[in-house]
């Protein structure tokens, strides 16, 4: 069953300094130090879809009619300040740099040598900022091939270990194995970061609960072999929107709690360059799931279909521009290759968003 009704907060702004409080308006937006000034309201029946903005006040609120209730839960989930994951803070963004333990990526995956400089890798990524390290040992590109589940374990497990003997960052494991998982967890991991939103592997549901970790629910279309040949949706924001849902549900039926879960709406995953560019355009719907948002784009294709770079090395300026949308959207996470440049755009955007109070030495 499809929602009637979605609210994308829009005209998001700096929270100004607490002894102005009465002057402030507009409603906060997930607990950060962002508040919003109206809603995007969009009303779906079947394939009929009607979209308006209207700014927040008595009108707004008497005019509801049938969705009275969908839209008090909405703006609840919109405006509550989120869970701290894993004993992080998400009340500002936060950079989750991603360390590949593949053939496709630094090191060949597997053997000693590369097991070291990958924990060497991710030891600076966590000196240049990152408070998540995501591990993932399973190529999920576009028409990646699939890896036996040995092969895989063999790959992450001693990053993990080594990192975890190293650093305080809070480990990620980027799997959709349960049995991955499951050892993961073992060897020290903090984070369970699934891009097929713990629906690829039967036993993924039950063993991610036994873990009692957090969960980062990706949403994606189809496997990485074929996602990207003939993606389809209705509307490709709404249809994200309606499956990161269910599996919100599916996992607080499993035993996951919502105050564990992270949503993400997962760019390149499924989708083609439109698909991709109306996410992006509507990050901020997706707070209304009432959990932290991550975003992933770091070096993906789109950059290269919005702006001719087919070396994914030469991306990074797209991929900051990405991150900073996304951080002016309110996403709480960015999933990062590049975290000292990550860093340092997102300092000097908070220093803009922020001014003379903003601390800067972060
Ligand atoms: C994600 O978005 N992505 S693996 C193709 C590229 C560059 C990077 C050069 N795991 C996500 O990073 N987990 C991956 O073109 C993820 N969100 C979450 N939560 C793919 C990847 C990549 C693919």
């Amino acid at each position: 069953m499809q929602r009637a009704l979605y609210l994308r907060p829009v005209g998001i702004f700096p929270a100004p300094l607490e002894e102005q409080e009465e002057t402030w308006g507009g409603l906060p937006l997930a607990g950060q130090r962002l508040r919003y000034a109206a809603v995007e309201v969009i009303d779906r029946d079947g394939a009929r879809i009607t979209r308006r903005i209207a700014a927040l006040g008595d009108a707004f609120e008497r005019d509801w009619g049938r969705h009275t209730l969908a839209a008090s839960e909405l703006m609840e989930a919109i405006g509550a300040p989120r869970a701290r994951l894993g004993g992080l803070d998400l009340d500002e963004p936060r950079i989750m740099g991603i360390i590949n333990v593949t053939p496709d990526s630094f090191s060949d995956g597997g053997d000693y040598d590369s097991a070291r400089s990958a924990v060497e890798h991710g030891l600076r990524l966590a000196e240049e900022g990152a408070a998540i390290l995501d591990i993932g040992g399973e190529s999920t590109r576009p028409g990646a091939e699939t890896v036996p589940v040995e092969e895989e374990i063999r790959r992450v497990i001693p990053v993990i270990e080594g990192l975890r003997a190293r650093t305080d960052a809070l480990i990620s494991i980027d799997t959709r194995k349960a049995e991955v998982m499951a050892r993961a967890a073992a060897a020290g991991a903090d984070i369970l970061n699934d891009v097929s939103a713990l629906t690829h592997d039967p036993r993924a549901l039950e063993v991610a609960a036994e873990t009692g970790l957090p969960v980062i629910l990706m949403h994606a279309q189809g496997d990485p072999e074929t996602m990207n040949d003939n993606p389809q949706y209705e509307d490709v924001v709404l249809d994200v929107f309606d499956f990161l849902a269910k599996r919100i549900e599916a996992c607080e039926a499993a035993g996951i709690p919502r105050s564990k879960l992270v949503v993400d709406p997962g760019i390149g995953f499924g989708k083609h360059l439109h698909h991709n560019v109306a996410v992006l355009a509507a990050l901020s719907l997706y707070h209304g799931l009432g959990v932290p948002v991550l975003l992933g784009a770091s070096r993906k294709k789109l950059i290269d279909h919005i702006s001719d770079v087919p070396n994914p090395k030469d991306r990074v300026p797209g991929s900051l521009a990405a991150a900073l949308a996304g951080a002016a959207q309110g996403v709480q996470i960015v999933r990062v290759h590049d975290v000292a440049a990550t860093r340092q755009a997102l300092s000097v955007w908070r220093a803009c968003m922020y001014g003379t109070d903003q601390i800067l030495t972060r």
